[in-house]
């Protein structure tokens, strides 16, 4: 049905569209008025939005076609980027500045009356994320297509991304974001590689004809992924590679069997339950769970981009995997999709007929692992009653997976028995439960953390069996952002004076930044410096001061701490300061004050209370602080609502310090560290994540130290004795008095306790108070350089011009010189 009957229709492509300002802004024109519809009296800026994205789609997708071609014809290795959340954000922007044509059509756009920033705002962000795993997914794509090279990104297409935060009396609520209610410009349906998937059911043994044992996975509940691509533009280099996100629906048949005609009605609504399973991102940050409908999200990402693969390779090559190997790569973006180490086995030895062994080399040379916490319980685990009723199949496999396993190690450490529960995929128990990331290390030939602290990390304590078995296996792929989306495209001013010092090969190759160290010691540089910066916090004051209702000064230092809020991430540490700095004022120990404005923004995981009475705390303090007329402008403390990627453009240029303040060793890299440090910010922060490695680029002169490391946090547990470190402190005395006293909460009595028993408790995880009194003294030292202008900018400088290496091109180069080894494709490659 897919096939046009004549073996050659004449479908001669169109020549390139043209990509000036007056072919641009035609078919804008063309799209406004006939495809939607509207005219001069619309005054509302998403229908330009719209004409403008489908005119800017349509040269997107010509070279993506090319793009396909070139790669295909080339038949050379290929990477699939396999991950449950791509945090896009908006595409608008990117789209026009990576095919070269910003200023066409901002000028286009102008000559028609319309402010291209004003559309660009009319677009919703593309949530399909959680934080910094789903941003860093989005980050990688852009990279590999600015690097030309083959990899195609693999997620799903949730209907509701990640919700909108709304604060109503100081505290979270949630609303849906439905963020395609309004159609979706930037996909194309692609019905013609439907797959089907496979759930329930059960398993039965069949001899073939050539007498050989067969596993037939039947009575199944099927449901169907559709695919939808979204072009990924490299950054003017013509290259466009494809994300392809799958929609769960209903088979035609779905359920119709199990109703008589008489229930034709019923059975048609009961589709809901197929396309359920792509409704809704789940809003967990770094923790699992356990729900059925995850897991099928899992399973339905994991079989149908496999699914995908091997049909193409099948397309192409028959039967033969004897290269497939050779030709491809699968990263699995955290433990979320790590069933596809069993879903291709299943594939592969049930669907294609390969011997167990065979297939079990190609897995083990194709897959790929990224681990992305070390906090225990974000490490999933299915139960096995749970996963014999949806996955019997896949059980099945594990089990036999798990079987070879136990062998390997017990062959290596003979009757370690302790080693063998301790490393086998099954947690034996009441109830069994599958180790999903056993799962992934043991069937991926590659084993990486996202900084280096973390890394060591999970080969010292989490992982350590596994290296002491593989060493081999395991690396370091130290995070990165992308310099055109955080660099170029939020920060244009900033960008300007940077090209027009150094060039504009930054954008490409961020150690390029390296040639503005000497211009930190150039007054006249640093004037501008200063003046772009002043500038982006007027534009940020501009654009937050009605929605807040807060006097702010842009002469004031902006110290900002935006990230999803949890414990471990300590917020609470930051309010301690600032309850400390409120504490100073009222008290008049106010000799050379520095005005503050201190700004803290995040969601909390529905479920997660602890981290939602933290906002409330937030929300408390700022409101007792901004209406105290004795503070005024010397301190005021802002919770952002609804902090998401389009809302990070607009504040990382705008801030004077990023607070990175985790306890040590618990934050596997952090990306919001090195776009600050990228727009100018200098940090404050623990020596936790990339925070490490920010210091060292940058040199610890210019970084802002505190805390304890991450081996003497493991030491301090056993001794914290919390209560005498308030003893101790006559500031943190006064601070957890403030607290305790129910200043913030006068007519919420109670509504803290959680958090200050948490603080108090010598059991508290995340070592709060420990860190208290190197934050407040390290704190001192930020503003004494803050009274020293010439110094602050200075640093600042330094700090851009150090933050080459956090590109994620140069995460993308190593991933591939190390893990996927794939030839770039250019059209003269
Ligand atoms: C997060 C870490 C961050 C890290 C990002 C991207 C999860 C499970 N992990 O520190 O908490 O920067 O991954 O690697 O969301």
């Amino acid at each position: 049905v897919f096939r046009i009957s004549h073996p050659k229709p004449d479908i001669t492509l169109l020549p390139m569209l043209g990509m000036d300002k007056e072919h641009i802004t035609h078919d804008f024109k063309h799209y406004y008025s006939h495809r939607l519809g509207r005219d001069e009296h619309c005054r509302s800026p998403e229908y330009a939005y719209k004409a403008i994205s489908l005119a800017i789609s349509d040269r997107m997708v010509e070279r993506w076609k090319r793009t396909y071609n070139l790669q295909r014809n080339q038949d050379g290795k290929n990477a699939f980027y396999l991950s449950m959340e791509f945090l896009l954000g908006r595409r608008l922007s990117n789209a026009v500045m990576n095919l070269g044509v910003d200023n066409e059509v901002a000028k286009g756009l102008y000559d028609l009356g319309l402010v291209m920033e004003e559309l660009v705002d009319a677009e919703p962000d593309a949530g399909l994320g959680n934080g910094g795993l789903g941003r860093l997914a989005a980050c990688f794509i852009d990279s590999c297509a600015t690097l030309n090279l083959p990899v195609t990104g693999y997620g799903l297409r949730y209907e509701y991304g990640m919700f909108i935060q709304e604060i109503v009396n100081g505290e979270q609520v949630e609303k849906p974001d439905h963020w395609l209610r309004n159609g979706n410009v930037w996909e194309i349906e692609r019905p013609e590689y439907i797959t089907r998937i496979k759930f329930g059911g059960r398993t039965e043994t069949h001899i073939d004809e050539n007498g050989h044992k067969r596993i037939c996975w039947v009575d199944t509940r099927d449901v169907l992924a559709m695919p939808y691509d979204t072009p990924v533009p490299g950054y003017k280099n013509d290259t466009v590679n494809t994300l392809r996100l799958w929609k769960a629906m209903a088979t035609e048949d779905f359920n119709l069997q199990e109703f008589n005609a008489g229930d034709y009605a019923e059975a048609v609504a009961q589709k809901n339950t197929a396309e359920n399973i792509t409704m809704v991102l789940y809003p967990n940050d770094a923790n699992e769970n356990g729900k059925v409908l995850r897991l099928q999200q899992q399973y339905l990402l994991a079989s149908a981009s496999l699914q995908d693969v091997l049909a193409h390779w099948v397309g192409r090559h028959g039967r033969d995997f004897s290269k497939f190997a050779e030709k491809n790569c699968f990263q699995l973006n955290d433990t979320h999709p790590s069933i596809a180490v069993a879903e291709l086995m299943r594939l592969l030895v049930d669907i294609y007929g390969l011997s167990w062994k065979n297939a079990w080399q190609i897995t083990l040379q194709t897959m790929a692992y990224t681990n992305h916490t070390l906090l225990p319980e974000a490490l999933e685990k299915w139960s096995v009653p749970l996963m014999r009723q949806l996955l019997p199949r896949l059980l099945d496999i594990i089990f036999a997976i798990n079987a070879d396993f136990m062998a390997e190690v017990s062959a290596r450490w003979p009757g370690d028995k302790p080693r063998q529960a301790r490393m086998s995929i099954i947690e034996e128990g009441s109830v069994q439960y599958v180790r999903m990331a056993y799962l992934a290390i043991i069937g991926s030939f590659s084993v990486n953390g996202v900084a280096a602290l973390h890394s060591d990390l999970l080969k010292q304590g989490l992982f350590q069996d596994f290296y002491a078995l593989w060493p081999e296996k395991f690396n370091n792929k130290t995070n990165g952002v992308t310099p055109r989306r955080w660099l170029a495209g939020c920060n244009p001013e900033l960008a300007k004076l940077i090209t027009s010092t150094i060039g504009d090969g930054w954008i490409t190759d961020l150690s390029h930044l390296a040639k503005l160290k000497p211009y930190a010691d150039d007054p006249a540089f640093r004037a501008q410096w200063r003046q772009i910066k002043q500038f982006n916090k007027q534009k940020l004051i501009d654009l937050k001061q009605q929605e807040l209702q807060i006097d702010i000064d842009a002469d004031a230092m902006f110290d900002v701490q935006v990230k999803r809020i949890h414990e471990y991430k300590r917020q609470v540490l930051n309010i301690l300061h600032v309850i400390h700095l409120y504490d100073r004022i009222k008290r008049g120990d106010t000799q050379n004050w520095v005005a503050r404005c201190v700004l803290i923004g995040g969601k909390a995981a529905p479920g997660y209370a602890m981290a939602k009475r933290i906002i409330k705390l937030i929300n408390n303090v700022a409101n007792v602080i901004n209406n105290d007329v004795q503070v005024g402008k010397q301190l005021k403390l802002a919770f952002l609502p609804n902090y998401r990627a389009s809302a990070m453009e607009k504040i990382c240029p705008g801030t004077d310090l990023s607070e990175q303040i985790s306890t040590a060793g618990k934050e596997a890299s952090g990306t919001g560290n090195m776009k600050f440090m990228m727009n100018g910010a200098l940090t404050i922060g623990t020596l936790d994540g990339a925070n490490i490695e920010i210091r060292d680029e940058v040199g610890a002169e210019n970084f802002f130290l505190f805390g304890l490391t991450a081996a003497e946090v493991e030491a301090t547990h056993a001794h914290y004795n919390p209560r005498r470190l308030i003893q101790q402190d006559s500031d943190l005395q006064r601070v957890m008095h403030l607290l305790e006293c129910g200043h913030f909460n006068q007519f919420e009595p109670g509504i803290f306790d959680d958090i200050l028993a948490s603080l108090k408790s010598p059991q508290d995880p995340w070592l709060t108070l420990a860190d208290f009194r190197g934050y407040i003294d390290t704190q001192k030292r930020v503003e004494q350089l803050w009274r020293d202008p010439e110094q602050w900018t200075r640093m600042s400088i330094l700090n851009t011009a150090a933050s080459g290496k956090f590109s994620s091109d140069r995460t993308i180069a190593e991933y591939n010189r190390d893990i996927w080894k794939l030839a770039p494709i250019t059209a003269d490659s």
